[in-house]
């Protein structure tokens, strides 16, 4: 017998059940943009405003690149410190599913957008230095944090910086706008909403390891982490939502999302707002069920992947022991 060498996955040996319901959580969810006809919306979007039409271009110029940190560089720092081999293969269905998410922004472009304004959209993306400092801040802690540092740094992402985005798609959606284009968000909302929780999961296990004294070191690390991130959060909200005068709702979304996002990581929250301080017209869109309810259907070539279940807003507040 020879010494292992590499040892095969088992997935009839789980050292952790909460992988194997996250696995088959996402994998029961999985979604591609390209099942989603948002062609019908290009009424609703000829109907907007010059200055609408560019800051909801911005706003995906800024989740694209989000999503493009996490595909990337996120989850490949992540796998670095697995647990198990099963959090691995989860760490490989979320990030093939943070390649479709921000692909799925180019489909919206493509479909909305001339040419001229894409290249726009992308040149403000790359350069924009707010969304460029929160791009480098959390990318410097994968490459050069701990284990924990890093999971706290991917959960603020997603669970935090994504949502100064997603707040326009959830308000046109409210509005009964854009209905297609939000579903995409939606099912975005939706994984992100997994990823952030199996992430915070994680973190928590490490967490619950330390001794008091590095609890302690961490959470203040951690609080620090989160205000400045927020500061920057503010900066950018001013500069995309002062002239369509959304800034101040879009905050206190932002640090209900924050709380949020300490929630998953098992700690207290920061901020007062809570769910009753958003704006009623997002949180309605936020748990409106998804429009095209068995889209996959739509392919008409016998591949059918199962309908997608609508979206409810337990799905929002996703919780491991369901
Ligand atoms: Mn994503
Ligand atoms: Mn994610």
């Amino acid at each position: 017998m020879a010494e292992t060498y590499y040892a095969a996955i088992n997935w009839n040996e789980i050292e952790d059940i909460i992988d194997k319901s996250t696995w088959e959580k996402l994998t029961e969810q999985f979604w591609l943009d390209t099942r989603i006809p948002l062609s019908n919306d290009l009424d609703d979007w000829r109907g907007l405003s010059e200055l609408e039409k560019q800051t909801v271009g911005h706003v995906f110029g800024g989740l694209t690149l989000l999503d493009t940190v996490q595909s990337e560089s996120g989850m490949e720092q992540l796998r670095k410190d697995v647990r198990t081999p099963h959090e691995e293969a989860v760490l490989n269905n979320i990030q093939f599913m943070e390649s479709v998410h921000a692909k799925s922004y180019s489909s919206i472009f493509s479909t909305l957008n001339t040419k001229a304004e894409i290249e726009e959209i992308f040149e403000w993306t790359n350069t924009n230095p707010y969304l460029q400092k929160k791009a480098e801040r959390i990318n410097e802690i994968y490459k050069n944090g701990s284990a924990l540092e890093k999971k706290v740094a991917s959960v603020f992402l997603e669970t935090f910086l994504f949502y100064s985005g997603f707040y326009t798609p959830l308000y046109y959606l409210g509005n009964n706008k854009l209905a297609n284009v939000a579903e995409i968000i939606k099912l975005i909302i939706r994984d992100e909403s997994v990823h952030g929780t199996y992430i915070g999961y994680k973190f928590q296990l490490g967490f619950n390891e330390l001794t008091e004294e590095e609890q302690q070191k961490l959470r203040d690390w951690m609080y620090d982490l989160l205000y400045e991130l927020y500061e920057n959060e503010e900066r950018y909200t001013e500069e995309l939502y002062d002239a369509l005068g959304w800034t101040e709702e879009v905050k206190t979304f932002l640090r209900y999302n924050a709380n949020k996002a300490l929630m998953n990581l098992g700690q207290d929250p920061l901020f007062p707002d809570t769910a009753n301080d958003v704006n009623p017209i997002v949180m309605n869109g936020i748990s409106t069920g998804t429009s095209n309810h068995d889209f996959f259907s739509q392919v008409g070539n016998g591949y059918l992947l199962g309908t997608v279940e609508a979206m409810q807003d337990e799905d929002y507040f996703i919780g491991m022991d369901e």
